[in-house]
């Protein structure tokens, strides 16, 4: 079976500790501090390889995990940085955050961060200052990045099959390729899309066999139109139709109107009309039907093959991979034309780099000494960002807390809105301490 998506855990890295440390040396008495910096957490990295073509494997690796970074040491010795962990995925892999696409690794060898990893916190000799000769604080390594990754592959094939069930679309798929699909004299026998590479004049082009289609499918009859989005990247569309059909006219609109209601890009991708199992019938009856469709199909061109004895597949393989070279070449052309850049491209952290912040009020609480104090709830990436490196068992940390607070304006805006030094304040989900030391 091809397995087309995935659902997988990613987790990036945690950012290593900083450290408290002071120098000891024999013959010095009070040394500085020279506790280090933690090393930053390994991101998540996909590359797009050309070597996988199922996503089968995620399966059974339902998590992702790269390394943490490490904390620091004295000497102000940085902790090693975690390392990434570097996953192929097939090309053609779409990865979503929440539904929300946040990669398309559509091109070989592209490398998309998916999850990064969290900054390793400082040590205490990034706290000395004129003031503060003896630091006793360190921040906290950042968490890394982490969430359920739901991966879908398209398949990237050349030429998509599509037609009513029976039409012979998987038994032309096992003429051409070396793939073995299911084959029977009934309809719907194939329930799951098949691939196969067909060796065409010293090249290949990959071909996509899917479910056949029937009227009624964009609204989920026979198996509906679900399977179409493994044809919706193919150059070409090979349109199959059973020569002995009474009306092949009406067959080809028929699948016609459900590709048009499943996408109009689709609909307009170039066709070729294959009329099949020909083999033992007149010339003139097949000329008939050849007659029938080319009135409705719009120029597209109209070839007559059988799969059992072979007549016209070559010819039909041939005109196929020029048409797919030639879809190939004006898309190239198209996309480097595109002024805009067209692929969605991750953006992770746009929001985290936001200096906005935002302050709220929350319903009264008692403190440890039972006065009532107002609470407040401090929102905003940066400051969060700080909030959850900072280590509240350290005061000396809180205080750094407090003074970034106030760089930003929050700490008067708090003021302003009537917060004294006991109240109590939460930044994102980090612990509540009070705006002022006590
Ligand atoms: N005589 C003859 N029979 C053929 C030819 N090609 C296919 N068939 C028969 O047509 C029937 C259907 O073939 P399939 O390839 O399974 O058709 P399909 O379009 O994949 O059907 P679904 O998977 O149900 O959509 C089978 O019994 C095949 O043996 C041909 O060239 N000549
Ligand atoms: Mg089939």
């Amino acid at each position: 079976m091809f397995v087309d998506t995935a659902k997988v855990t990613v987790r990036a890295g945690k950012g290593g500790d900083g450290v408290v440390s002071f120098r000891h040396e024999i013959y010095i008495d009070k040394g500085g501090p020279d506790g280090g910096d933690g090393g930053r957490g390994g991101d998540v990295v996909f590359v797009a390889t050309e070597q996988l073509n199922t996503l089968l494997n995620f399966r059974y690796k339902p998590e992702l995990k790269a390394d943490d970074g490490r904390s620091g040491s004295k000497r102000k010795m940085s902790g090693r940085s975690g390392k990434a962990l570097v996953v192929k995925v097939p090309v053609g892999t779409i990865v979503k955050r929440n539904g929300r696409v946040i990669a398309d690794l559509v091109d070989p060898g592209k490398e998309v961060v998916i999850a990064r990893g969290g900054d390793g916190g400082f040590g205490n000799a990034h706290f000395k200052s004129s003031t503060r000769q003896t630091p006793r604080m360190a921040e906290l390594g950042e968490a890394g990045e982490e969430f359920e990754a739901e991966l879908e592959l398209k398949l990237l094939a050349d030429v998509g099959l599509v037609g009513f069930p029976n039409a012979g679309k998987s038994t032309f798929l096992s003429v051409v390729s070396n793939a073995r699909p299911e084959i029977a004299n009934y309809e719907f026998t194939t329930l799951t899309p098949n691939l196969g590479v067909a060796d065409v004049d010293g090249g290949s082009i990959l071909i996509a066999d899917i479910p056949g289609l029937i009227e009624g499918a964009s609204e989920g009859k026979g198996l509906g139109d679900q399977f179409l989005r493994h044809v919706e990247r193919t150059a070409v569309l090979l349109h199959m139709i059973d020569t002995y059909s009474d009306d092949p006219a009406e067959k080809y609109l028929t699948v016609r109107r459900e590709l048009e209601k499943y996408s109009q890009e689709l609909a307009v991708r170039p066709e070729i009309i294959v009329l099949t199992k020909c083999e033992g019938l007149d010339d003139e009856i097949v000329a008939m039907q050849s007659t029938a469709l080319q009135n409705v199909v719009n120029g597209a061109p109209v070839l007559a093959i059988s799969s059992q004895t072979h007549a016209g597949v070559k010819e039909l393989l041939r005109l196929a991979r020029r048409e797919v070279e030639a879809y190939r070449a004006r898309e190239v052309k198209a996309v480097e034309e595109a002024t805009d850049d067209t692929v969605p491209v991750i953006s992770l952290d746009a929001a985290q780099l936001a200096d906005g912040w935002n302050v709220e009020e929350l319903p009264e609480e008692t403190n440890e000494t039972g006065e009532t104090v107002k609470v407040f709830l401090v929102t905003g990436a940066k400051i969060e960002k700080f909030a959850r490196r900072t280590n509240f068992d350290q005061f000396e940390a809180v205080n750094r807390l407090r003074d970034i607070m106030k760089k930003l304006g929050i700490t008067h805006e708090l003021i302003r809105r009537g917060a004294e030094g006991g109240s109590r304040i939460v930044i994102g989900d980090s612990q509540p301490f009070t705006l002022v030391e006590r």
